[in-house]
């Protein structure tokens, strides 16, 4: 029976912004994800896991003591199908985005991409040259050439080794061909996942659960890893520069278009038409000012942090920027998508416009996308849009956008530290090391209506920095922190632990770093290999004072990446519900899935996967990882009173000083306090 618990908006999200177009939607009576899970009970038995519907004898569902399923399955072998089921998908979901990226690239290196050019050649030679590609003497067409065949024979290798692994820390490739979980290829262990969860095939838990590994493995050091390079290649590596975020981005006279979903090939394409003059002036001829372009989940990533398109909010932003009544399209392509958009447009004018032949959602206007042509059927979308214009009814836009600063890729956070000609990660290794930098948590993934929107994500990040936990983020959860203002270089910054703000002060950094989208995790992988590489904090990624929380989960990607990230060594916190949590006080021993995942990974792959739903507990576990890995790499303990000293704190504590004793506090030793 479905439980009805209304909400006040306040307990909805955090964001004032949504809190205001949730009231609105309450009023009216247009229920919206907020509403739908209040007065739709999750399931239990499915929640945790024990339901397994594989076949046509169940479902069966394990309630109690005792029970298995009709063919005999045990709720450990069923917890384990279900988990790696989701995994799989989640993989597929990158890793078929990352296919199509490196489609794009192909056609691009052949003059067959209307629109697109290879924007960073620097980075398109380094890839290369990461795979023996030879670059010397070729243009970047050729280069582009080899290398999207490279990658494109990746999804269907049958035998060997993804090619890309080769990019993670050494001693990370041994313990995994050790293990026998290097994926062979992409499409491979997805299948391969679907194929021994079928009835009647792979039965314990712990060989299931060691393929949901290499499965992974081929989403983070597979599919994910194509996605990003080539994003960088076509559309530019990122760099930081100014954005706005939440729905306060909407402007009232202009045509507004949410982009939505994933994929960066077609949101890139519509920026690009939105500048075009024959596009602006339909857009006058129509009685507005201009086209206004605003992203939604992490489309909203890809076009800020390379454009400085505004992004109108995170997942559960989809639908409250429609309750505007100011957006005339939402366009949207793949995965994150709602269903439910298509009902709630209809109070309004908004076009739902879908465009990757992979999704239709009924009474959605289908455009359909295609690189070969892409310029051309971007203007199609835009001219929908603009002709929309007319049908706008009373908007109601909440005044509320916060700037930031997107854009820290890690190529990016490797030149900020010493700049071109010296650019390391010697000095963040040497911060960790001195204790001004407690550690690194990497705060992750997306929103879910179970839980008071962006209040985890936030709550954790403002509580990690007072550690001096430096924060990279990505996807939903760094367009949380946007919307509260953490990813501005002066923001917030007296309440960041003293350590940390020396360091951010002195490099000129948020304390948060915004490093993309979902499929950039990537990036964080990418920069715990590099340090790694630069010494000091042991050889492998499980040494690193480090921590990957996804607090506010609830897609099947997020799984796909927590488990990609303990292959690699992270021990990773999610919050909310556990998917394989089991029934501990009814059926004895029914957790044996998530000690299979938490300390059974751990002794393998040194990383650990647990499901905590309390925030304070998620805080208090990640700082006492941070302090473990801190002791056993003999890094001195992590102490706040050393700090402070430094940085603007100790310029104004110069200024404060008659000019005579400057010269001697500063070089005098004399304290400062
Ligand atoms: Ni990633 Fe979550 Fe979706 Fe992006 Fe947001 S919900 S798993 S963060 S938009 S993929």
């Amino acid at each position: 029976m479905p439980r009805k618990k209304e909400l006040q908006p306040e307990e909805y999200s955090a964001d004032p912004a949504a809190q205001e177009m949730i009231a609105l939607a309450m009023e009216r009576g247009i229920s919206t994800a907020f509403t739908r899970a209040s007065n739709l009970a999750p399931c239990n038995i499915g929640a945790a896991g024990l339901c397994c519907k594989l076949c046509g004898m169940g479902p069966c569902r394990l309630t109690k003591d005792g029970l298995t399923g009709i063919c005999g399955a045990t709720i450990d072998t069923i917890q384990a199908r279900n988990l790696i089921r989701a995994i799989a998908a989640g993989s597929a979901a990158h890793s078929d985005h990352g296919r199509d990226m490196a489609f794009t690239l192909k056609a691009v290196a052949n003059d067959e991409a209307e629109g697109y050019v290879i924007r960073d050649v620097a980075k398109l030679r380094r890839v290369a040259a990461y795979y023996d590609i030879p670059i010397d003497g070729r243009s970047p067409k050729e280069i582009a050439n080899d290398l999207a065949d490279l990658y494109i024979a990746q999804f269907g290798q049958q035998n060997g080794e993804v090619v890309l692994v080769k990019r993670a820390p050494e001693k990370r490739q041994k313990l995994w061909k050790e293990q026998g979980v290097i994926p062979r290829g992409i499409d491979r262990e997805v299948v391969e996942a679907l194929h021994r969860t079928h009835i009647g095939d792979d039965q314990d838990p712990n060989h299931i659960l060691h393929h949901a590994i290499r499965t992974a493995l081929a989403d983070g050091w597979g599919g994910s890893l194509i996605a990003t390079d080539v994003s960088d290649i076509l559309f530019g590596t990122p760099a930081p520069m100014l954005g706005e975020a939440n729905l306060g981005v909407l402007k009232k006279d202009y045509v507004n278009v949410v982009v939505h979903g994933h994929e960066p090939t077609l949101s890139e394409m519509i920026v690009a038409a939105s500048q075009d003059p024959e596009i602006i002036e339909y857009a006058k001829a129509a009685g507005a000012k201009g086209v206004n372009l605003a992203g939604i989940c992490c489309t909203a990533n890809e076009i800020l942090m390379r454009q400085g398109i505004p992004a109108a909010g995170n997942f559960l932003h989809q639908e409250l920027s429609i309750l505007t009544g100011a957006v005339e399209a939402m366009v949207v392509d793949v995965q994150c998508i709602m269903q439910a958009l298509v009902q709630l447009a209809e109070n309004f004018h908004t076009k739902i416009i879908t465009t990757s032949p992979k999704v239709r959602i009924k009474g959605a206007t289908h455009i359909e996308f295609n690189e070969h042509r892409a310029l051309t059927i971007a203007k199609e979308i835009l001219k929908v849009a603009i002709d929309n214009y007319k049908n706008r009814g009373e908007t109601h836009i909440p005044d509320a956008r916060e700037t930031l600063v997107p854009g820290f890729s890690h190529e990016y956070i490797n030149y900020m530290l010493g700049g071109s000609y010296r650019g390391s990660f010697r000095p963040l290794n040497d911060a960790i090391m001195a204790g001004r930098i407690r550690g690194v948590a990497a705060i992750v993934g997306c929103n879910n209506p179970r839980s008071k929107q962006d209040y985890l994500h936030t709550y954790v990040t403002e509580e990690l920095l007072k550690q001096d936990v430096l924060v990279v983020e990505t996807g939903c959860s760094a367009l949380a922190s946007a919307k509260f203002g953490f990813l501005l270089a002066e923001a917030g910054l007296e309440k960041v632990g003293p350590g940390l703000r020396e360091v951010c002060e002195t490099i000129g950094i948020p304390p948060v770093l915004h490093m993309g989208s979902c499929v950039d995790n990537t990036r964080i992988l990418t920069v715990l290999t590099q340090m790694v590489e630069e010494g000091g904090l042991g050889d492998d990624i499980s040494d690193i004072p480090a921590v990957g929380l996804a607090p506010e989960w609830m897609s099947e990607k997020a799984l796909s990446i927590g488990a990609y990230c303990v292959a690699s060594g992270a021990y990773v916190i999610f919050g909310g519900s556990a998917p394989v949590s089991g029934w501990p006080d009814k059926v004895e021993d029914s957790d044996l899935v998530a000690r299979i995942i938490s300390e059974g990974w751990e002794k393998i792959y040194g990383g650990r996967l647990e499901f905590v739903a309390d925030a304070d507990e998620m805080i208090r576990r990640t700082l006492d990882h941070i302090d473990k890995k801190r002791a056993a790499l003999g890094l001195p303990e992590y102490d706040p009173e050393k700090w402070g000293r430094s940085g603007d704190a100790r310029m104004l504590a110069l200024e404060s000083l008659p000019i005579s004793k400057r010269r001697e506090a500063l070089y005098g030793g004399v304290s400062l306090n």
